[in-house]
Parts: structure tokens; C-alpha cells; sequence
């Protein structure tokens, strides 16, 4: 049994009986909690075994033989201070083996490929793709910690709509963490990872995502921040290289012409023209269509519909809160 949890520790056979319940991690950072994890195991059953053992041993070899009272041991000082001095040698290795990988699980040195700003609210995500990590805005600011990053494009959930996380595989990606409302916990199963979202304090780590991991995994919120906590689901999807780009680019784009449309919608709105033209302008295919008057109104019907639905949820949103907070 030992030399099987100790072939399970050097990480020579990983399944799911040598991970001992956790998911097979898919980055470096995973492997090495996941490695934290087995050696735990393996030193609580060497201790366990060395225990059983000793009770069965007693059991079996010092049955009562007679009416006297066998040896007393109490008062015997080398005994006493193994009993003392053995724990604090097992607790003094698991706490250093702890300590090293904490150390290097929040390690955000190195130069990440992708910078995510993951923005966690009551009761869902936003994905904000980032040019460059807080730190680094920051620093370029000359040390303004409110200099914030440009972001090249978003994704954002709701409860009823799961977001996607979108990696590609190989890639150092950097997370920065932030919260408007209440403590949530940024959980990818498949990371071997949590780290809380604080409000008013952003927490930051990174990952390097391990090759050939490609495909869909889950993620969630692992804090209990209120009523809609369990819909806080995630998707998590690692793409191979080209196929993120080809993703990464068409985002980009989309992004940008969507800028342009604010824009055209912006300039249209102040050049004095009518609303229903500015409102077409945002379509982004002519612009300065005439002919689109009709198109123009029912676009800004919906959007009125839209923002009204925006403002009743966020309404809706305030007294859920207000509500949990008068329950607390
Ligand atoms: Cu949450």
C-alpha cells in the first residue's frame, strides 16, 4: 500500500485512485497542489499505519496474563517527549511543503500571455481580456494603483446564461480579481484552485495551462454570497493555439466595430440629425442610411425595451441584496 501511494506521489500513474478525488489539473500549478495533496496522503497513512499497527501488535502479543499490574510507564521522560517532539515534526514538514507551494501557487512574475480581469457579482461573471494585469498598469502609471488597463473585449454572464472562459493552451494567463458586492470565490475545479474576490481588495494569481489539455471544463463560485450562489456557474474552454487566435481576433474585431458603431451613433446624435437615424447609423453597414428610418425605430425600441429590463434587474438586484443583508 505504501509503495503504491509513494508510486502515486512521484506522479507515475495518475487516475483517479492515485489522485485520491481530485480532478485530473490542467495546469503546472494544479500538478503541483495535486502532488501537496498525494504527499498528505502518503504521510498520514505512513502515520496511520505505524498506529494500527502498534494497536494490533498490543492487541495480540499483550493480552492480560495475569492479575498483576504490568509495568507502568507514566513519568518516563523519553517517551513523554517522543509523544511531543514526533507531532511536531510531522506538523513541521507538512507546514513546510504548504508554505513552498503557497509561495509559488501566487507567484505572478512572470511575463503572462493573456491578462483576464474576472469580475464576480451577484449572481454571475464578466470576463474582462485585458491588454496588460493590473500590476503592470500600474507600474507603467509610475506606481498609480488606480491606473487602470484598457480592455480589449468582455464576456458576461447571468444566471440564466453561464459565461465562457475562453484559454488557449500553453499560455501563461494572469487573473486579476475583482468584486463590486460581496465575497465570492473564484473556483476552477480542474486549476486544483480557489482564490476569494474581495471587494476593495483585488487578488491576482496565475496559471500556466499545460499542453494538450483542450476542451470544456466547469467552474464556479465557491463562496456562499447569497440567494442565486448555486447558478454561478461558469464554463471554461481551453482551445488549441490556432484556433484561439482565429477566436481572440474575431473578439477583437467585434469589439472594435462595436466601438466604431458608439462612435458613428455618438457623432450622428450630435450632428443634429434625427434619432432615427443615429439609431440606424449604429446598424454600422451604411451609416448615414436615410432610407433606414423605419429600421432606426424599432432598433430603438428594443434598446429602450433592453435598458428598461437593465434598470428593473438592477432594481430587482438591490433589494434581493437589501433583503439578504436585513436577514443576516
Ligand atoms: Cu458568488
Amino acid at each position: 500500500m505504501l509503495a503504491a501511494l509513494g508510486l502515486a506521489a512521484t506522479g507515475c500513474a495518475s487516475n483517479e485512485f492515485t489522485r485520491l478525488g481530485v480532478p485530473e489539473p490542467i495546469t503546472e500549478q494544479g500538478q503541483r497542489v495535486l502532488a501537496l495533496w498525494q504527499g498528505s496522503w502518503v504521510a498520514a497513512f505512513a502515520v496511520g499505519l505505524l498506529v494500527w499497527g502498534l494497536i494490533v501488535w498490543s492487541i495480540i502479543f499483550h493480552r492480560k496474563r495475569s492479575e498483576q499490574l504490568p509495568p507502568q510507564v507514566r513519568y518516563n521522560m523519553p517517551i513523554e517527549a517522543l509523544y511531543t517532539v514526533l507531532p511536531i515534526v510531522v506538523i513541521a514538514v507538512l507546514f513546510y511543503f504548504t508554505a513552498r507551494d503557497q509561495t509559488y501557487l501566487l507567484e505572478t512574475d512572470e511575463k503572462a500571455d493573456a491578462n483576464i480581469e474576472v469580475v464576480a457579482f451577484q449572481w454571475s461573471w464578466e470576463f474582462n481580456y485585458l491588454d496588460q494585469s493590473k500590476a503592470e498598469a500600474a507600474e507603467a502609471a509610475g506606481g498609480d494603483e488606480d491606473a487602470d488597463p484598457e480592455i480589449l473585449f468582455s464576456e458576461v454572464g447571468t444566471p440564466d446564461q453561464m459565461p465562457t472562459l475562453v484559454l488557449r493552451e500553453g499560455d501563461v494567463v494572469h487573473f486579476d480579481l475583482h468584486s463590486p458586492d460581496v465575497i465570492h470565490s473564484f473556483w476552477i475545479p480542474a486549476f486544483a484552485f480557489k482564490l476569494d474576490v474581495v471587494p476593495g481588495h483585488d487578488n491576482e494569481f496565475q496559471v500556466k495551462v499545460n499542453e494538450g489539455t483542450a476542451g470544456t471544463y466547469m467552474g464556479r463560485c465557491a463562496e456562499l454570497c447569497g440567494a442565486d450562489h448555486t447558478r454561478m456557474l461558469f464554463q471554461v474552454e481551453v482551445m488549441e493555439p490556432d484556433e484561439y487566435d482565429a477566436w481572440y481576433a474575431e473578439q477583437q474585431e467585434a469589439a472594435e466595430a462595436e466601438q466604431a458603431e458608439q462612435a458613428a451613433a455618438e457623432a450622428g446624435a450630435e450632428g443634429g440629425e434625427q434619432q432615427g437615424d443615429a439609431e440606424a447609423s449604429t446598424e454600422g453597414e451604411g451609416g448615414q442610411a436615410e432610407g433606414a428610418g423605419t429600421e432606426g425605430a424599432d432598433e430603438e425600441a428594443q434598446g429602450q425595451d433592453a435598458s428598461d429590463g437593465g434598470e428593473q434587474d438592477a432594481a430587482a438586484r438591490d433589494e434581493e441584496s437589501e433583503e439578504e443583508e436585513a436577514g443576516r
